[in-house]
């Protein structure tokens, strides 16, 4: 394609079933925005869309968990999302939501030109039914083996463990995670994409068109699906949580949330034309569009196959390409937030933007860091130590310290003002340094359009390294020693600084679609407006005008210091700890969504009765109960034990409320060592019955008793 008439950008729409981490951020939220901001930056006709992804089984599942509803388990984290991308930089045109009724008619509407147009196969079919929970189960109700790998624990839609997209009936022993039993076969009727009708297309999009322009990674994975065989896919699901199938007789049953999530951003691109009024369908229809998809490498099938035969019979655009990012590890291990492995952007922005007040950047030295380490060609890994050493020595003392050196000379040897450039006495290294500004800007630019932004990034860096070795070559503060003696004296230091000036706009420009708000503070230095930051500017040595004078200069970044960082490693080491201890009971392991399965295992290795013996279980009652500060999970309780008063840390604040523990009979496991959690010394544990849908109640006296009572 040509230069594009208008460009049309999509990151995944997160579910909104909980906090994102900043592995997520990494994958597809900060590649897409940096590319928005490169385009806007150059005056293009660009939208950037993105919102909550809020059907699926994912939210009735939390929903479980926190024992609350679906609706309001969305209402609770749409906006916390919202409000921790904005507070990362990354800037929307729209964050939408599924919810949403224009949605809903959207992907009806949707549905109904392909069912209509006979592009669905109506099939009934026998499928999996979980007879005590009288509920057909949506794929990621079921569990089993893997048929690809061998993982015990895959679940009815994908392999977490390979990666392999699967149809429930491929699990080897199938169990239903409702009831932990091995589910029966029902007839339901459901409507089928049939992407075996359309290898050939698909074949010749990817495979032979895109081969080239789209990253390897991602024409491999479509590949080895395409060879796989295509099969029929359902998209319509029995489930009461998600879009109604607009036809007649399909009560109970709603869209499958991979149909109507990507019809999102349609929804979306509608609603901010609405918003803005413009029109919404050439961004869809025109072929001058150019549509990309920024995403995790788990959502490339859905992207590249999936959706795009979705959009082709439906008759809208395709994606010019799809950029997937591999994932992020953190510390040696896989990111998760259900593991308590992870660092979520809420946390970040705590610790470290809303503590240092924004005067530090700190949203964008996350930014940078990640950006950095970008998995854009294979997994890649957040440790807090590397996230220190970028800070400190790179954004520290290379990008901020040539900014910093170049305003204070400025200011001390050419009177505040941007000194002139005295043509007649350049030498090579000013002319070599010059040409470094003018190829870093070729050198970004080429590397964006390619969507390599961490190569891009390095340039930008790379230049600012280069500024300061000439800075160092050319000793202004040296020369400025002969000022009295040598007549052109100050005409050399009039260039050094002058080409540093001109460096230093041209830093601004280039940074700032991967660090904006310190290009906006690098601006206001300058004391020049945005239109500066237009990126035909880059490569420019007029940027600054002579004699113009500049403000004082101001601090950048500030260098993190080692307990910093150490806090930070205890904190997601207590973190784990504390997952553990919640997952105990709630044995969620490798996934929020995840239920594992009671009958996969159902009684532990046998014990002998001197082992049971030794645990000595008592009757507390709960005198007071409250939340533990900066602990989602976590509740201190003050329990009555009869013999003494305890202090008792459990993991169920998601589950009650302190206020409905208070008098409460609980059975205690009385002679647990001591653990600390949150800096609170926890004296035994609180025992607990979990039901498969994640519910926990108690295990209290049918009466009253008194507190100390032995249990046996
Ligand atoms: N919500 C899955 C995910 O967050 C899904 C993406 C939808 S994009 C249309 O990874
Ligand atoms: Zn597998």
């Amino acid at each position: 394609m040509n230069q594009p008439k208008r460009y049309l950008i999509t990151a995944a729409l997160p579910y909104a079933n909980g906090l994102k981490h900043i592995g997520h951020l990494a994958g597809a939220y900060l590649p897409a925005d940096i590319y928005a901001r490169y385009l806007r930056a150059q005056n293009r006709d660009v939208v950037f869309v993105c919102g909550s992804d809020e059907h699926g089984t994912a939210i009735p599942i939390q929903a479980m968990k926190e024992g609350t509803t679906a609706q309001a388990i969305i209402d609770k984290y749409h906006p916390i999302i919202e409000q921790n991308f904005k507070d990362l930089g990354v800037e929307f045109d729209i964050y939408h939501r599924t919810s949403s009724a224009l949605h809903h008619e959207t992907a009806q509407e949707f549905f109904s030109v392909l069912n209509n147009n006979g592009d669905l196969e109506e099939k009934e079919t026998e499928q999996y039914f979980d007879e005590s929970a009288n509920a057909f189960l949506a794929d990621r109700f079921i569990k089993g083996t893997c048929p690809n790998c061998g993982y015990e624990h895959a679940f009815g839609d994908q392999c977490e463990r390979c990666g392999k997209s699967l149809s429930p009936e491929d699990l080897i022993n199938p169990v239903s995670t409702l009831s932990g039993n091995p589910p029966v076969k029902r007839a339901t009727k459901h409507w089928y994409l049939p992407l075996n009708k359309h290898e050939a297309f698909l074949r010749e999009w990817i495979l032979n068109e895109h081969k080239d322009d789209w990253r390897p990674s991602v024409v491999g994975q479509c590949k080895s699906w395409i060879d796989g065989g295509l099969q029929p896919r359902a998209v319509t699901r029995d489930l009461d949580w998600g879009i109604k199938v607009p036809v007649k007789d399909a009560a109970g049953k709603v869209l499958y949330v991979w149909f109507d999530a990507p019809i999102g951003y349609i929804s979306a691109t509608k609603q901010w034309a609405l918003d803005n009024d413009k029109d919404w369908q050439p961004y869809w229809n025109d072929k001058d569009t150019k549509l990309l998809h920024f995403i995790g490498k788990d959502n490339i099938v859905f992207h590249c196959v999936i959706f795009p035969v979705m959009l082709k019979l439906h008759g809208n655009i395709l994606p010019e390409n799809v950029p997937a990012n591999e994932f992020m590890n953190l510390e040696g291990d896989k990111m998760s937030t259900s593991r308590g492995w992870s660092i979520e952007m809420d946390d970040f922005i705590k610790d470290w933007v809303k503590k240092d007040n924004g005067g530090t950047q700190m949203a964008d030295v996350l930014r940078y860091y990640l950006t950095a380490i970008a998995p854009e060609t294979k997994d890649s890994e957040f440790t807090w130590k590397g996230f220190q050493d970028a800070n400190n020595n790179e954004l520290v003392s290379i990008f901020g310290n040539f900014v910093n050196r170049t305003f204070v000379l400025m200011h001390k040897l050419c009177a505040g003002k941007v000194p002139p450039l005295h043509t007649d006495i350049l030498d090579e290294k000013d002319k070599t340094v010059i040409a470094d500004i003018e190829n870093a800007a070729q050198k970004v630019t080429a590397l964006i359009e390619q969507y390599r932004f961490r190569d891009a990034l390095f340039e930008v860096i790379d230049l600012s390294r280069k500024g300061n070795k000439y800075m160092q070559e050319k000793e202004p503060w040296i020369v400025a020693r002969q000022l009295a003696t040598d007549p052109s004296a100050q005409k050399r230091i009039d260039n050094c600084l002058h080409i540093c000036l001109q460096l230093t706009a041209n830093l601004a420009i280039l940074i700032h679609p991967f660090l904006p708000s310190t290009g906006k503070k690098l601006l206001w230095m300058m004391k020049v407006v945005e239109k500066i930051l237009a990126w035909e500017n880059a490569g420019k040595m007029k940027l600054l005008s002579v004699g113009y004078s500049l403000r004082a200069p101001e601090l950048l970044f500030r260098k993190i210091e080692d307990p910093e960082i150490t806090y930070q490693i205890e904190k997601l080491k207590m973190n784990k700890e504390e997952t553990k201890e919640n997952t105990a009971f709630e044995n969620t392991e490798a996934s929020k969504t995840e239920m594992t399965p009671q009958a996969a295992s159902p009684v532990k290795p046998e014990i002998q009765f001197d082992d049971f013996a030794k645990i000595d279980l008592k009757i507390g009652t709960i005198l007071s109960v409250e939340k533990v500060e900066k602990a989602d999970k976590l509740l201190k309780l003050e329990v009555d034990m009869g013999f003494e008063k305890r202090t008792i840390v459990s993991g169920i604040a998601l589950h009650f409320k302190p206020e409905d523990l208070v008098n409460k009979q609980v059975v205690v496991v009385a002679n647990l060592a001591p653990r600390k959690m949150r800096g609170i010394e926890s004296n035994g544990m609180l025992l607990l019955a979990q039901n498969p849908e994640g519910k926990l109640v108690f295990v209290s006296p049918e009466t009253l008793i008194e507190a100390g009572s032995g249990v046996s």
